[in-house]
């Protein structure tokens, strides 16, 4: 595979990202096939969707509202052709990565706006993608007047329900899997009855009630329990193994457990994931690796070494081959494919390049090795 232009006219980021594929021990077999990283390619050998299994789901999120609002660059998803073009290219499944949330969708308490959800799930459904829903019960980025509203007990219920029969019944059997509830406990697996306006408004039970109403509106879609910190047997994880055994006892229609693995280099890769999402296997739910990214701390250049880069690839592999050896985890997430959209340098000062594709989509090691993990697969 050749470079789309010679190297010498590349970014120093995308060289130094190819100088860096060139001698991976631990991507050997692609190094050597693709000694370079080039800027696109349309191989359809070089497509993770591709090199997927049958049955297997490799997604990413879409950039959009959040964070992208306050940069100084248009919508990503409406406004950048080429990244619509790897979008469209290389996932068989896209998250909306902020424009299904209460914030974006249901701005004021009678209005809904679903022009942009509407723009991905039409652009999904044109590429033969899947999509997973996020999300409709959480504790952050809902609007000010939910948040400072002052409604009783009864019309805060009455909201959830409306918008949750409204958002889930739209896009009834065009979602594959919804994140019906994220991130409700803290680290120390201890429910958010304080950050979460639903549970310290309604209690734990208004969880419940979530996933109900999510089902009546689409008996088909995938419901899920979604978190940050849960990759490891922990707490966390405890906390919702416990809970998810509780629901399911009670005849909840809740269908999933996924991990978010936003993991950082700065600490050890979390290997006992594949366990982890085997003890949710085996209750009979669904897994899923939803918002995978690996960020690192930037050198004073700004662009990662060599040895960054391969452990950022070995992070990504390992996730990606934690997922693929548990049945029933059919579905691999990252969050974002470019560095040039990344939430992470706006919330982490210092740290980036977290994503497999540089700002200008060269790819990065951790790209090939996505890539080679799912030919093997
Ligand atoms: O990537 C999202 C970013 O654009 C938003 O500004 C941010 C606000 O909280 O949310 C980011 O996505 C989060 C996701 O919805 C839930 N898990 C953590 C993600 C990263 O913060």
């Amino acid at each position: 595979m050749r470079p789309a232009r010679p190297i010498r006219s590349l970014r120093f980021t995308t060289v130094a990202l190819a100088t860096a594929a060139l001698t991976l021990p631990l991507l050997s077999g692609v190094a050597t096939a693709e000694p370079s990283v080039e800027r696109h390619s349309n191989a359809k050998h070089d497509r993770l969707r591709v090199a997927a299994p049958d049955g297997f789901f490799v997604g990413t999120a879409v950039a959009g509202g959040g964070h992208h609002l306050e940069q100084d660059y248009p919508d990503p998803f409406t406004h950048d052709k080429k990244y619509r073009k790897i979008l469209g290219q290389q996932f068989n499944s896209v998250s909306p990565e902020n424009q299904m949330k209460w914030e974006a969708i249901h701005p004021e308490r009678d209005r809904y706006d679903f022009a942009a959800a509407d723009a991905i799930v039409d652009f999904a459904e044109r590429h033969r993608q899947v999509v997973r829903g996020h999300t409709l019960l959480w504790h952050s980025q809902n609007p000010a007047w939910l948040e400072q509203g002052d409604f009783s007990k009864d019309e805060l219920r009455a909201i959830l329900r409306d918008h949750i029969t409204t958002v889930v019944g739209r896009y009834a059997g065009r979602i594959q899997q919804w994140d019906v509830a994220n991130e409700i406990f803290d680290g120390e697996g201890k429910l958010r009855t304080q950050e979460n306006i639903w549970i310290r408004e309604l209690g734990p039970d208004i969880v419940t009630d979530a996933f109900r109403w999510a089902h009546e509106a689409d008996p088909e879609a995938q419901l899920f329990f979604n978190d940050y910190g849960v990759e490891s047997v922990n707490a966390k994880s405890d906390a919702y193994l416990a809970l998810v055994k509780d629901l399911l006892a009670q005849g909840v229609p809740v269908h999933g457990f996924s991990a978010q693995a936003h993991l950082s280099t700065r600490y050890g890769f979390p290997g006992d994931l594949e366990q982890n999402l085997r003890r949710f296997g085996a209750l009979g739910l669904e897994t899923a690796v939803t918002e995978l990214d690996v960020r690192m701390d930037l050198p004073e250049s700004g662009v990662p070494t060599r040895a960054q880069l391969t452990q950022q690839a070995d992070y990504y592999q390992r996730a990606l081959s934690a997922c693929l050896a548990v049945d029933g985890c059919n579905s691999f997430t990252i969050w974002g494919f470019t560095d040039k959209y990344s939430w992470v340098p706006v919330f982490f000062e210092g740290e980036g390049s977290a994503t497999v594709m540089t700002e200008d989509f060269g790819r990065k090691p951790a790209f090939h090795a996505l890539l080679s993990t799912l030919k093997r697969a």
